[in-house]
């Protein structure tokens, strides 16, 4: 079999995806999600411009030699862009692979571990009460683990809540919006979020929070410990990671598990965390950590130091991802929970998938492949638009982080 052509499609229903489909001398194609938020692109011209040219003739079949040959080959390795745009083609390789073996790609994996995926929604609100009805409604649909996000008392907008009941949707803006913020403010506020939340819906309910890496290692420390008596299923970047030392402080003080991954593109980026139990879940996902090839080396060698998967899930990761990581969610011995941000029906109709929701969990569906397409035709209406991430200034003016 023969790679005979390879096409980036950009496509914008409600917000802005990057899908590579690559085509085969046998009529086969497979496509990978390659969207990198307000950074779509970067991705595209690395794509367009390096990888597919040396795709053109190759035997998809070699998943590994391509996967090799395209990180190693850069030399200037790793970092998001490029991690990304390999993910795109990997994840294509092996929709590729699955269809001609005529198998669902999590049976390529070495079949399932589970009978079906835990998966986690968002719920937020302005403030507590909106918050409260978002949580009971997530609920009412079936959701066994919610993250709860809401608006900060005295902060006039904060990060995970959506603007009028609308699907939230961070990229909102042409060049970086500004957001205000003030951990003082935060961390006075947020165990009193979760006692309400806590005494509201009892203590089955799976609760996760995202503090989206804001925090100080102490101040981190302060709110684990703070919401001990909540029981969090687990608390999510609660500093920004490049230093995985400052996990050390974190752990030292709290038993809240804590989650961390989704701006990781490779190994490298989490080995001191995993290798020295410093996180419970790893969030690192096929769109952004190099494909499956490459999440799988993460996930094998999280397992070593019972660190669980948590792949991270937002709407900015095409359905292709959440196609593609619902089969190795099915197949990871070390699964912890998916992440379920709901893409609007304009998005479902551009990417057609087989995978399904029922009461709170996640199938990946039988179809050969990872069982996610994309409607070019349909595509071709929703124009590229370029829309860039907030970023945050604490009251003085201090860019911090978002
Ligand atoms: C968030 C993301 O879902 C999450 O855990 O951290 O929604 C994140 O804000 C976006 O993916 C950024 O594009
Ligand atoms: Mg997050």
């Amino acid at each position: 079999m023969k790679i005979v052509a390879a096409k980036v499609i950009v496509t914008s229903p409600g917000r802005n995806f990057v899908t590579l489909k690559i085509t085969t001398d046998k009529g086969i194609y497979g496509v990978g999600d390659g969207t990198l938020n307000g950074r779509e692109k970067a991705v595209v011209s690395y794509l367009e411009d390096y990888l597919i040219p040396a795709l053109i003739g190759r035997d998809p079949h070699q998943i590994e030699d391509i996967w090799q040959f395209f990180y190693r080959g850069a030399y200037w390795r790793r970092g998001p862009v490029g991690m990304t745009a390999l993910a795109a083609v990997d994840t294509a390789l092996w929709d590729i692979k699955a269809k001609a073996a005529n198998m669902p790609l999590y049976q390529l994996l070495g079949g399932r571990s589970r009978e079906r995926i835990m998966t986690y929604t968002h719920a937020n609100g302005r403030d507590l009460e909106s918050t409260l009805e978002a949580v009971a409604k997530a609920k009412a649909k079936g959701y066994k683990a919610i993250r709860v996000q809401c608006g900060i008392p005295g902060i006039e907008k904060t990060y995970g809540v959506a603007k009028d009941n609308k699907n939230y949707e961070p990229a909102d803006s042409d060049l970086p919006s500004v957001e205000t913020w003030s951990t003082e403010k935060y961390l006075n506020f947020i165990p009193e979020l979760f006692a309400e939340v806590r005494k509201a819906f009892g203590p089955d309910l799976h609760l996760l929070h995202d503090v989206h890496h804001r925090l100080t290692p102490i101040e981190a420390a302060r709110l684990g410990k703070e919401l001990e008596p909540y029981h969090l299923f687990w608390m999510e970047d609660a500093v920004a990671a490049e230093n995985q030392d400052a996990f050390k402080l974190i752990r030292q003080h709290t038993t809240t598990p804590l989650a961390v991954g989704e701006v990781f593109n490779s190994i490298h980026d989490c080995r001191e965390l995993i290798q020295n139990q410093l996180i419970d879940y790893i969030r690192s996902t096929i769109v952004h950590a190099g494909g499956i090839t490459h999440l799988r080396r993460i996930a094998d060698f999280a397992a070593l130091f019972n660190v669980r998967t948590g792949c991270h899930g937002a709407t900015d990761l095409s359905p292709i991802c959440m196609g593609a990581a619902l089969h190795f969610d099915y197949w990871v011995p070390n699964f912890g929970i998916q992440e379920h941000m709901a893409h609007s029906e304009q998005m479902d109709e551009v990417f057609p998938h087989a995978y399904r929701f029922d009461d709170g969990y996640f199938t990946p569906g039988e179809a050969p492949g990872h069982g996610v397409d994309i409607d070019e035709k349909l595509a071709a209406q929703y124009p590229y638009k370029r829309a860039c991430l907030p970023v945050n200034r604490l009251e003085d003016g201090t860019l911090w982080h978002w």
